[in-house]
């Protein structure tokens, strides 16, 4: 079971130490593409921890943008807003789930306006220093709906 997961996850998070993504999978990144002018921009995956330790993610990075920080969005008397997460963790056998109106990463100054199907490479950092990377799919909106991004 070990050497399945770690395999599948060596698949998915290419270049990356196979101790640092084993057990730890990422499935369907992306990232909702925005207008040229747009400073932010919100990434989405699912996030399953097949080890039987709790992994945590602490800060994620990628070449495509000046920072990234992790927010969740939650509604506060009827107002969407985001917060900034320092931590994430994720028990053995749990997975988390960013998605639009959820938890997302907040993808900040682009260093150049993406085009749907454009791939950009993206390291999560985990709490016991390990990095994960994969690439995710730049795309047009449609699946959940507009969302808004309030900065505050
Ligand atoms: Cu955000």
């Amino acid at each position: 079971m070990r050497f399945f997961s770690a395999l599948a996850a060596a698949t998915l998070l290419f270049a990356t130490p196979l101790q640092a993504a084993e057990g730890v999978k990422v499935s369907d990144p992306w990232i909702l593409a925005a207008p040229p002018v747009a400073q932010t921009q919100a990434g989405y995956m699912t996030l399953e921890n097949r080890g039987d330790k709790e992994v945590s993610i602490v800060g994620a990075e990628s070449p495509g943008f000046a920072k990234i920080e992790l927010h969740e969005t939650m509604v506060h008397d009827g107002k969407s807003m985001m917060h900034p997460r320092d931590r994430l963790t994720v028990a053995p056998g749990g997975a988390l789930k960013f998605a639009p109106g959820g938890l997302h990463l907040m993808l900040i100054a682009p260093q150049k306006p993406l085009q749907p199907k454009d791939r950009v490479p993206v390291t999560l950092k985990l709490g016991d220093g390990g990095k994960l990377t994969f690439e995710a799919e730049v795309r047009a909106g449609g699946s959940g709906g507009h969302e808004q991004h309030m900065h505050h």
